[in-house]
């Protein structure tokens, strides 16, 4: 098997290990070179290894844009212990639901009164702990590396199991494809707890030994400034950040880069049009998802085409509509993950024979290229972040004076689709519905709009007819 991502890491940090690896640009820089990173990972692996944590065990991590926490995630890899990310605005609910069904050893993330009472916690980073001596980087390719939660369609957050396997080909698949080499440096300001920023941005660029430089938060000003002062060569966005920059009139600091990437969500062919007219810079879409990580991209070399995601990476088979058709998409590639964790039914209505089923609905253009059109899932994507209907109306309907309600996704020139709650209920007070759901739910999937309706468009059967709702 090809080189694992803690291999790919430690063999480039040996490699150039006066180098900055990585930077972390948060209230200041902080700088870390190859030879650091090396010796700070191992140390803190160490000491996990001191507190009990083997190879194979479960940590959950909150997946701070820090030094330390950054740290302490690749620590976690090199050990062989699997890395569980949560995002550290999860509602106090989103979070227990994580720790109940993942049961970890340890959580590495700030403790919160009565949340995960069972774990042990203790926060990222050096503690000056002891330390025990342990081999470190053995993972094999059956491995597990991380379990990435997404929400599903009922609420209970279902873990994504991605081995080391599936990694150690996501890596070469992206580095050859988009010519990643230690010469570049690439700038991300990605949340750390998708695949998208914690995988394909920060540790593979990593393991490509390119120069890493991370910002704890998107501001369309300081990212563009960053872009000249840090020598930048390459950068991975969402369409909402694209969009800000355009908003800003900053396109043109995206010119000097050799490679702008987008995905996560679907990017709007004037966008892409606008940012070519203003920067010269043709951005490569591509496409993925947590269970299959990225299989689709637009060329680094050839036409990058607006509107489409691309053709399959090396080594991924794709099942495609017949020209002029619209289906279902279907993928298999090494990449595709390992199931959903305890969860083997709802990874069998996903994945059979090595085929995961997408949700997505697709066509081919006049060259073959992949548009995503359409999907069968009920499934919102505001900002790059997946938001599932179905959790929200069932934490709706436990607000007072809420009869019925349908979330739903409605086009938006700022986040692609917003999140928008039609409600039933003479009694419906939109206060304290905003209330309960700042509480219970991260920023990302609150309802940005509530409108009131007499009642919900249902067919013959009963069924919601959600597109009926999805106008502005
Ligand atoms: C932030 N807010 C959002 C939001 N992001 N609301 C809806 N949708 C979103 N995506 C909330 C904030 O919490 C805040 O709430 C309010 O909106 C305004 O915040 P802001 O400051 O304007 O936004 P900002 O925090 O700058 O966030 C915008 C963003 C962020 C684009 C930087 O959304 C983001 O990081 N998106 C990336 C998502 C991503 O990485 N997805 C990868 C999934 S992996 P309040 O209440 O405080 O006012 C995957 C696989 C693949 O899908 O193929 O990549």
């Amino acid at each position: 098997m090809a080189s694992t991502l803690p291999q790919r890491w430690v063999g480039a940090w040996a490699a150039q290990p006066l180098r900055e690896a990585l930077c972390v640009h948060g209230e200041q820089a902080e700088r870390f070179t190859g030879e650091a990173l090396a010796h700070l990972t191992a140390r803190i692996a160490q000491e996990l290894a001191h507190e009990g944590v083997a190879a194979g065990d479960r940590v959950v991590w909150e997946a701070a844009i820090s030094s330390e926490a950054i740290v302490s995630a690749l620590a976690v890899i090199r050990l062989g212990a699997v890395l569980v990310p949560v995002a550290t605005f999860q509602s106090d609910l989103e979070r227990q639901r994580v720790l109940d069904d993942v049961d970890p050893v340890v959580a590495l993330a700030t403790k919160r009164p009565g949340v995960g009472d069972k774990v042990r916690h203790r926060t990222a980073g050096l503690l000056n702990t002891a330390v025990a001596e342990v081999e470190l980087d053995c993972a094999q390719g059956d491995d597990l590396a991380f379990i990435i939660y997404t929400s599903g369609t009922t609420g209970v957050p279902k873990g994504a199991m991605v081995s080391h396997a599936n990694v150690a080909a996501q890596a070469s698949m992206i580095i050859d494809s988009w010519g990643i080499t230690p010469e570049d440096r690439l700038l991300s300001a990605l949340p750390l707890f998708h695949v998208h920023g914690l995988i394909v941005a920060l540790m593979i660029s990593l393991g490509a030994g390119a120069g890493v430089v991370v910002a704890d938060r998107f501001d369309a000003g300081a990212f563009t400034d960053l872009l000249g002062v840090e020598a930048i060569t390459t950068t991975y966005l969402v369409p909402t950040m694209l969009q800000r920059i355009a908003e800003n009139s900053l396109l043109r600091a995206l010119s000097p880069l050799r490679l702008a990437v987008s995905g996560s969500a679907p990017l709007p062919k004037d966008l892409f049009e606008a940012v070519e007219a203003h920067s010269g810079q043709r951005i490569l879409e591509r496409y993925g998802m947590t269970e299959t990580l990225l299989t689709i991209s637009n060329p680094l070399d050839g036409e990058r085409r607006a509107g489409t995601v691309g053709l399959a990476l090396p080594g991924v088979e794709l099942r495609l509509p017949a020209d002029g058709e619209e289906a279902e998409l279907f993928v298999k590639s090494p990449t595709v993950f390992q199931g959903y964790w305890n969860k083997p039914e709802a990874t069998a209505e996903v994945l059979a024979d090595g085929w995961m089923r997408s949700g997505d609905i697709v066509r081919l253009d006049a060259k073959g290229y992949v548009v995503v059109c359409g999907r069968s899932k009920e499934l919102i994507i505001s900002g790059g972040f997946n938001v599932y209907p179905s959790e929200i109306e069932d934490l709706l309907r436990g607000v007072a004076g809420i009869a019925d309600v349908a979330v739903v996704g409605v086009a938006s020139e700022r986040w692609g689709e917003a999140v928008v709650a039609y409600v039933v209920g003479d009694d419906f007070d939109e206060a304290q519905a905003r209330l309960q759901m700042a509480e219970l739910v991260s920023p990302y999937k609150r309802p940005q709009e509530y409108r009131k309706i007499a009642e919900l468009p249902r067919n013959a059967l009963g069924k919601l007819q959600r597109h009926l709702l999805r106008g502005p």
